[in-house]
């Protein structure tokens, strides 16, 4: 019989690709979004609502699924905006893990099945880093309301490991990015405006901190990882990422250069992009997942902005035949 996997956010990045990775291994795979449509259409197959703020439906659709896999994708997961939404974000991406550990502590009471359960925790939460790069060992100062309600989750996620005896694991995973990222985060961003500003639909690309370092790696590989780690014999804790760091100005440089033009004469700086406190500096030291899970990232950072502007050219150059024709 097909295992199944239950994935919370199955609308995000993370989500598609992992679907998709969890098919071509035969999963019956079911999703959890909080974005219903009711009055378009039927939902997808395998299709479940809820809203982790309150998540009141979530011992329902655990008992409906059965899953022997919970991916925790779920979250408010933009870092600027926790600040302007601090106890949403709280609510959904702290609470929420709560809600659903929750529930299947309950589910493994009453069924006496095993669930393996994922959380997505990221290295937002060593924050203002005391050491880099940044291991299994490294310890957090979370920085925004979304790194600290990401800590908690983490902790979470090992109390009820410890104290039940749940498979629950965390991956902590640094920036990963796709043609499939959200066009409020900023390669993405950046990206979209490169193919805007090649196609004469834009003039210039306002940004905050593009001194900021980060780890990027590209999300179709880090979904792997997330398997890989559900995969173990124990349960256990792992860093993801590429082992490499690069300023926003350096995403900069690589995305406009992938369409021959000069970065400098294009972008602006905006303070309202600024955070109240910054992360400056992000670099994983990957070792552990090498050894233990044979896990590593395929696509470079070059090859990644890349792909990344390819795939919003070929985007913009639709839109814009459809705008002309449409206008
Ligand atoms: O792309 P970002 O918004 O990602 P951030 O804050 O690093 O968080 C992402 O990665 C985390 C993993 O480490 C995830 F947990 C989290 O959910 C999210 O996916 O910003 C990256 C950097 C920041 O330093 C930011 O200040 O880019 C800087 N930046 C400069 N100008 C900007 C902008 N970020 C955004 N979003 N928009 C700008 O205009």
């Amino acid at each position: 019989m097909n295992r199944v996997a239950l994935i919370t956010g199955i609308n995000g990045q993370d989500g598609y690709y992992l679907s998709r990775f969890l098919k071509s291994k035969n999963y019956e795979v079911h999703g959890i979004t909080s974005c219903s449509k009711p009055g378009i259409g039927e939902p997808p197959k395998n299709c479940h609502y809820c809203d982790f703020a309150e998540g009141s439906n979530l011992n329902k659709i655990i008992n409906e699924v059965q899953p022997d896999e919970v991916y925790h994708l779920a979250a408010q997961s933009h870092v600027r905006l926790s600040f302007d939404l601090p106890v949403y974000t709280a609510e959904v991406t702290g609470v929420g893990t709560l809600r659903l550990l929750e529930a299947l502590r309950y589910y493994e009471e009453q069924s006496q099945k095993k669930v393996r359960f994922y959380q997505a925790s990221s290295s937002e939460m060593f924050g203002k880093v005391v050491e880099s790069p940044q291991s299994e060992t490294t310890p957090f100062h979370p920085r925004s309301p979304y790194a600290c309600a990401k800590v908690f989750s983490y902790w979470q996620t090992i109390n009820y490991r410890e104290s039940y005896g749940m498979f629950a694991c965390n991956g902590i995973l640094f920036n990963h990015e796709s043609p499939r990222r959200g066009e409020a985060f900023v390669t993405r961003k950046i990206t979209k405006a490169v193919a805007r500003i090649k196609l004469g639909m834009q003039d210039k690309l306002f940004l905050g901190n593009i001194d900021a370092k980060r780890d990027w790696g590209f999300a179709g590989d880090y979904v792997e990882a997330m398997w890989l780690i559900l995969q173990q014999d124990q349960p256990d804790d792992f860093v993801i990422g590429t082992g490499e760091t690069h300023s926003v100005r350096e995403f900069l440089e690589a995305a406009f250069n992938a369409v021959d033009l000069d970065w400098k004469k294009y972008v602006e700086i905006d303070p309202q992009y600024y955070r109240p406190a910054e992360v400056e500096l992000l670099c994983a030291d990957p070792s552990k997942a090498r050894e233990k899970l044979n896990w590593k990232t395929k696509v470079s950072f070059e090859e990644l902005a890349q792909l990344m502007v390819e795939a919003d050219m070929k985007l913009t150059q639709q839109e814009k035949i459809l705008g002309d024709a449409t206008s």
